[in-house]
């Protein structure tokens, strides 16, 4: 599989968003901002750079459903690796006049494929490596769009983990201090078929800082191993 895209032939990632949002008590309209985002891709972009998987083995628990036991099991052509630049660059919420109220943090994302399955997404946050915080969600059921099935984990709340690492990660004064700590910060995604437990796509998130005025950015790699 040679695509430029995060998918295989049964599923593909379409949108991908972490975001935090707030009501405005001026005009009642939520104001998004968002950390990191993946767009739908146009297929006319060229296929991906592969990464050797066993470069970011130590970024993630190895053994017991770890990275390395999941490569092994397969199917090698479902191993992504994204590196995000998050934009971490909007004002605090805490800052605005008239408190903390209304602040949310989410994440949503949207898949498609040929296929309607009961798709499980699991969540691993790693620190130095070790799994933190781990969470297991199901997508919506998936629904029929121009000849394909899509599957969307719509405003999953982030967990509490994650907001107080953005929160702490924001006081920090430069953005080569951001970064050094964020060297030590990964996040996996495992996509399932809930009834046979396939594997679909094992995605592998790895992060540094935007220079503010660049905005979010993000470079997708396909895992290999010869
Ligand atoms: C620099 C930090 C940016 C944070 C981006 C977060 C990406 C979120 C990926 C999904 C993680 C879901 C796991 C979880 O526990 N959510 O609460």
């Amino acid at each position: 599989w040679h695509g430029s895209h995060i998918g295989t032939e049964t599923l593909r990632l379409v949108e991908f968003t972490a975001f935090v949002e707030r009501q405005s008590e001026q005009d009642a309209c939520k104001q998004q901002h968002r950390f990191v985002h993946i767009d739908p891709t146009p297929t006319t972009e060229p296929p991906l750079e592969v990464v050797d998987v066993r470069q970011i083995y130590d970024k993630f628990p190895e053994r017991g459903g770890g990275l390395r036991d999941l490569y092994d099991q397969g199917p090698p052509h479902a191993f992504f690796l994204v590196k995000f630049w998050a934009d971490l660059s909007f004002p605090l919420p805490e800052e605005e006049p008239g408190g903390t109220g209304g602040v949310f943090y989410g994440v949503s994302s949207r898949y498609e494929g040929p296929r309607a399955l009961t798709l499980s997404c699991t969540s691993k946050v790693c620190s130095f490596g070790k799994q933190v915080v781990e969470k297991l969600e199901t997508a919506e059921p998936p629904h029929w769009e121009d000849g394909r099935f899509v599957f969307q984990l719509q405003r999953s709340p982030l967990c509490e983990y994650l907001i107080n690492f953005i929160r702490k990660l924001r006081t920090l004064p430069e953005k080569p201090m951001m970064d050094s700590v964020l060297e030590n910060f990964t996040i996996l995604q495992v996509l399932r078929d809930q009834e046979t437990q396939e594997l679909l796509l094992c995605v592998a998130f790895v992060f540094e800082v935007s220079a503010s005025e660049r905005g979010a950015q993000h470079h997708i790699y396909r895992l290999g191993r010869d």
